[in-house]
């Protein structure tokens, strides 16, 4: 009988073991490159709403493999070089990804939100278009828009705008006055910076999430000691440098999210909704979600 008991404590214990070292390995994976060769292209044909854009792709070796689909807009006086590293590290865990230029660096939020979903619907057509390199590879159901400060608002107006067009929005330290998203009815991820002076969370972020409807899965991650930046390339230019580094971290929740919402691959879900590993508590300064 003893022995029997200790039996079933030693297989419940080694199952929830084995079932958090394979969790601590699934986050692993998400903060780093993922397993897919990364592909880039700029040459398809031009549309009006935005200026060009580079195309980052999974190499996949898998006949007719389908591959969701994200647009992103940089912020303002930003160019897609910004963003890049979102591109190689979406498109390395299976994604095709489309960072735009604006028609003008100034172009207000308005004005992105137009371009992003241009950029969705890009992605779309070239995965009919017969010389494009994405033929053939492009679910147009699955399509989520994701921008940085004015981009982030962008982001923002289009899934309130497009929602039934989209799956998902992730605005990275949006900036919006007055932002009312109330009407959004799609998940969406929002990231921002304690310390960001450009866009101050507490007027533009979070008011930005908690405007977000109740009735949604949303979730809000601000970085503790974070500026304006911390979700863009780090390019060395001065101005618009993250000041610490998180990539890690806000890849991985931006991987998970979309590898849920427009994959609608359920395994992801505790790397979403879980709780958050000690290392990374530490590392922000407000985490709030609604699962739904
Ligand atoms: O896109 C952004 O970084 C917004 C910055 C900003 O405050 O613009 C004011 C004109």
């Amino acid at each position: 009988m003893k022995s029997k008991t200790n039996f079933i404590f030693l297989f419940l214990t080694s199952v929830l073991w084995i079932n958090a070292a394979a969790q601590e390995i699934h986050i692993r994976q998400l903060e780093e490159l993922g397993p897919y060769q990364i592909e880039r292209y700029n040459d398809f044909p031009t549309v009006s709403q935005f200026a060009n854009a580079d195309i980052y792709y999974p190499k996949s070796k898998i006949q007719n493999q389908q591959f969701g689909g994200v647009a992103i807009s940089p912020g303002f006086r930003e160019k897609k070089e910004n963003l890049s590293w979102w591109g190689e590290l979406l498109a390395s865990h299976g994604f095709a990804v489309l960072i735009l230029d604006t028609n003008t660096l100034n172009d207000l939020p308005e004005i992105r939100a137009e371009a992003l979903l241009a950029g969705v619907n890009v992605l779309r057509s070239e995965g009919t278009r017969k010389a494009s390199p994405l033929v053939g590879m492009i679910n147009p159901e699955n399509m989520a828009v994701m921008g940085h400060s004015m981009g982030g608002g962008g982001a923002l107006l289009a899934a309130q705008l497009y929602g039934e067009q989209l799956k998902a929005a992730i605005p990275l330290t949006s900036w919006q006055p007055d932002g009312d998203f109330s009407k959004t009815n799609i998940p969406t991820l929002a990231i921002a910076g304690e310390v960001d002076r450009i866009a101050v969370s507490d007027v533009h972020a979070f008011p930005h999430y908690l405007s977000l409807p109740g009735n949604i899965a949303k979730m809000y991650i601000e970085i503790k000691d974070g500026n304006h930046f911390i979700a863009n390339t780090s390019t060395g230019q001065d101005r618009l440098q993250p000041n610490i580094d998180v990539h890690d971290l806000v890849g991985r929740y931006g991987i998970a999210w979309l590898k849920l919402f427009l994959d609608r691959d359920e395994s992801y879900r505790p790397l979403v909704f879980g709780d958050m590993p000690e290392k990374d508590i530490a590392r922000i300064s407000r985490w709030e979600f609604l699962e739904n």
